[in-house]
């Protein structure tokens, strides 16, 4: 991949010479940590350019794009080549997702599907792009670490990865994902909702509970932070947690690598981080977790603000789902959010109620959230076994017309809201028709 990437360097040295630069990213974690190097990266290069954070990419939004200035996308359009192909300019792809069309003539596409090697985030790509045109730009390796979390690309750490950890000096340790990992245990553990410990999460009597059973004693009046742990505490932690969820719907995946990272001169948990800049964009103010990563002090206090706010949103959209009616049936939960909960954040809803310990396994849950004239369809099965929620979904799509995108365990796609009741209609039909079947 690095031959593309060099490539792909000596393409945008020579266009930009009488061309502008319009860069395109994703509003997620990975998206923004991708911008942030590369506008870093392209600053310190002497190019000029402009940035724009979008939740997605349209035909519209690709048309109204200038043919004057070479295109940059980050962390997507790997799906949107057919649109990108009558762009009468040329256009640049940094991004790891699947690619489904052929790739056009004006395209040139930088992704390590096509290469068969380890797979990378987006951010990690812009990175070793960024390090291809300069070794200073090693001070960026941090926010790539923060992608590759963001992403979830970190149970296996590959050897460019692994040589991206080494360039940021970030402390790797394996243990419990609870985070972030840098406050005194008990608090983490006490608020824990990502994962949701049964018995753990909201209960103080719970926390002490597992403290005591791993001899994790008060010192000096607090209790250690989760990376300041010795292994062999480590090992007495996890065997304490686990035995207060036997049975549990996803052990194995609160098992994993915990990264600490470098910023602001403080290490700091990515995973804690990437909620964080996550936070800011499903909140409306991807700018704002932007600038965080771009290393500027006074969005770093807002960013933390918005963040604060976000997990309020997030409590009282919870809180909505427990108050409000929904469509039970017995493999199924719809809940109907309208206007109540933000499209940003019902995926992320849907989530935490899928890995809830009050539904059992196989329970397939979907939720709806209005976003403008259109309504943005989540979909999660509860635990690993059950239906295919994709199939779910597009079955009862099918009818109406709209894209499902997702697997097995997650899906979503977006619907006019004008067809809200047929939709419903629908999808009931689909879901208890399967249960008959089964
Ligand atoms: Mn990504």
């Amino acid at each position: 991949m690095l031959d593309k990437i060099k490539e792909a360097i000596s393409r945008i040295e020579t266009l930009s010479r009488r061309k502008r630069i319009i860069v395109v990213s994703h509003y997620d974690t990975d998206g923004i940590t991708s911008a942030a190097i590369f506008s870093k990266a392209l600053f310190r290069w002497g190019k000029q350019f402009s940035l724009e954070i979008v939740k997605g990419l349209d035909e519209a939004f690709i048309r109204n794009l200038g043919e004057d200035s070479i295109l940059i996308f980050l962390d997507l359009a790997s799906g949107s080549l057919d649109s990108l192909k009558d762009k009468k300019t040329e256009v640049f792809v940094f991004d790891h997702h699947e690619i489904v069309q052929k790739i056009p003539e004006n395209v040139f596409m930088v992704n390590p599907v096509l290469e068969g090697t380890e797979p990378l985030s987006g951010a990690a790509i812009c990175y070793l792009f960024a390090k291809e045109l300069s070794n200073d730009n090693r001070d960026l390796a941090n926010l790539a670490v923060i992608g590759m979390v963001g992403d979830m690309h970190e149970k296996n750490i590959g050897k460019t990865f692994g040589g991206i950890l080494k360039d940021s000096e970030s402390v790797v340790k394996k243990g419990l994902l609870v985070y972030p990992s840098t406050r005194p245990l008990d608090k983490t553990l006490e608020y824990s909702s990502n994962p949701f410990i049964p018995g753990v999460s909201g209960s103080r009597e719970g926390v002490l509970e597992v403290l005591r059973g791993a001899g994790i004693p008060l010192e000096g009046g607090r209790y250690k932070s989760l990376h300041e742990l010795s292994d062999e505490e480590m090992g007495r932690l996890i065997t304490s947690v686990m035995l207060k969820n036997v049975g549990r719907k996803n052990q194995e995946e609160m098992l994993g690598n915990i990264f600490l990272v470098r910023l602001f001169n403080r290490l700091e948990d990515a995973r804690e981080v990437s909620a964080l800049i996550n936070a800011c964009s499903r909140m409306g103010y991807p700018e704002v977790s932007l600038g965080f990563c771009l290393g500027n002090k006074s969005f770093k206090d807002k960013a933390e603000d918005i963040y604060i706010d976000y997990k309020q949103n997030l409590v009282s959209a919870l809180r909505y789902v427990e108050e409000s009616d929904k469509l039970e049936g017995r493999n199924y939960l719809i809940i109907n959010a309208r206007d109540k909960i933000r499209d940003t954040i019902i995926g992320t809803v849907a989530s935490i109620v899928s890995h809830s310990p009050l539904y059992p396994e196989g329970l397939v849950i979907i939720a709806l959230a209005y976003n403008g004239d259109m309504i943005k369809v989540s979909a999660r099965l509860s635990g690993r076994n059950g239906r295919n929620v994709r199939e779910v979904l597009s079955q009862a799509v099918l009818p109406l017309g709209g894209e499902v995108g997702g697997h097995h365990n997650a899906a979503g796609c977006l619907i006019s809201k004008e067809k809200e009741s047929l939709f419903l209609t629908e999808l009931q039909k689909v879901l208890d028709v399967e249960m008959v079947k089964v």
